[in-house]
């Protein structure tokens, strides 16, 4: 990992001298202002000092040491860093551990028949309990589903596919009926913040939601990251305010944050986005808290892809759950068992926003209606004898 400072007059000067040096994907280790110059450093230039890293080396060579007083103080912390990059990759492989320990104890109980009780179903039922099943939706949930057109169908009635479509769609709208999307503030701007594990699209729904907003509602938008983790990010959201007209302001720091929200208080909305945060990082997450209780925003938008296995998504929520209000479904074109959202919102209270299908900004986003998440987590298809 090669370890540079960089100094400029402002965030974004130096952000650029970051990015020419080290490139995108460098990582941005420290950020702080300074004052060069002046007696002891007293009514100098006020200063922005930032430290970035680039992997360049294995990480065995991580843990070189640096020669003994060659670094200043300032120059040390990023060493501290270099050891915690160490530290995650070890929790990084504990934790693929006890992935592949429940692995082995859930194929261990599948192979004694010691799973989930299986239903039977009569005949023509049981192909939509497979196709539902097949969806990713919970042999229980399942179980309740079919009940449901058990009881409140004939068997006659079991064979005409439509009825049975119509009925097991209403029983999954009634299990999504929680829906509550963002209005916009009248007398001072509503604020948003996007919550969520790396990765899962936050930066994307943010320029999507902003656009939609700002162009085709026309009103007063603005985006804030606080995602300086890399480079890369802070260009991202820039990129979209430049082409959708919005403002993009960088937090560094809760304090900076709360400047950044003064800022733009005429706007009727203001997006935070924010570093996507392993839910099993302690550090993140309390680094993640502090934003938003500085933000206080009116909407926490928990963003989860529709493509993670039930499993991850139950502890990805379990991990955000008091931070979130709402929450957002992404990636669902990418996935044909999207039933593991159906698990989750069986156990939640809380209200479902947007729903993402594609990577094309503004288009690929919509309002989540009951409706379309049952048809997303059902599918389409009318399942064949
Ligand atoms: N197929 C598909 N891809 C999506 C969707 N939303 C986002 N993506 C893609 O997912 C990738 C990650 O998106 P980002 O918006 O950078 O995700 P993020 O959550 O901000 O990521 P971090 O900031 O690194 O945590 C990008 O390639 C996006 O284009 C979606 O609805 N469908
Ligand atoms: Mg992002």
């Amino acid at each position: 990992m090669r370890v540079r400072r960089f100094v400029g007059d402002n965030v974004a000067e130096t952000m650029g001298k970051v990015k020419r040096e080290l490139g995108s994907e460098a990582v941005i280790l420290q950020t702080r202002e300074i004052r060069e110059g002046g007696f002891l450093g007293l009514f100098g230039k006020l200063k922005v000092e930032i430290t970035a890293a680039i992997e360049e080396t294995p990480v065995k060579e991580q843990i070189s040491v640096p020669k003994e007083g060659s670094l200043r103080e300032d120059v040390k912390r990023p060493q501290d860093r270099q050891v915690s990059v160490v530290k995650d990759s070890s929790e990084a492989l504990q934790e693929e551990m006890k992935a592949m320990r429940l692995l082995l104890e859930k194929m261990n109980k599948q192979m004694e028949g010691d799973g989930e009780e299986k239903s039977d179903w009569p005949p023509v039922l049981q192909r939509w309990a497979d196709h539902l099943l097949d969806r990713g939706i919970s042999e229980n949930l399942v179980r309740r589903i079919l009940s449901h057109v058990q009881q409140t169908l004939s068997p006659h009635e079991w064979v005409d596919n439509s009825l049975v479509y119509a009925r097991i769609e209403a029983n999954v709208r009634q299990i999504c009926g929680q829906i509550g999307l963002i209005q916009p503030g009248i007398d001072k701007p509503r604020i948003v913040a996007l919550i969520g594990p790396t990765g899962v699209g936050k930066t994307t729904t943010i320029g999507k939601l902003a656009a939609g907003f700002s162009i085709v509602d026309k009103r007063k938008v603005a985006m804030i990251t606080v995602d300086t983790y890399r480079v890369a990010a802070v260009e991202q959201l820039k990129t979209f305010g430049e082409i959708i007209g919005v403002p993009v302001e960088v937090a560094m720091t809760p304090s900076g944050l709360s400047d950044a929200l003064q800022l733009h208080a005429d706007k009727e909305l203001i997006f935070i986005d924010t570093a996507g945060r392993s839910p099993h990082h302690d550090l993140h997450m309390s680094e993640l808290r502090a934003f938003l209780d500085k933000a206080k925003p009116d909407f926490t938008m928990l963003v989860m892809s529709a493509s993670t296995q039930f499993a991850d998504q139950a502890r990805i929520y379990q991990r955000f759950e008091d931070l979130t209000t709402h929450l957002i479904f992404t990636k669902l074109d990418e996935t044909d068992s999207a039933g593991s959202i159906l698990n989750l919102l069986g156990q939640t209270t809380l209200p479902t926003a947007y729903l993402t299908n594609g990577q094309n900004v503004p288009d690929d986003i919509e309002a989540a209606t009951p409706y379309r998440l049952a048809r997303y987590i059902i599918g389409e298809e009318i399942p064949h004898a």
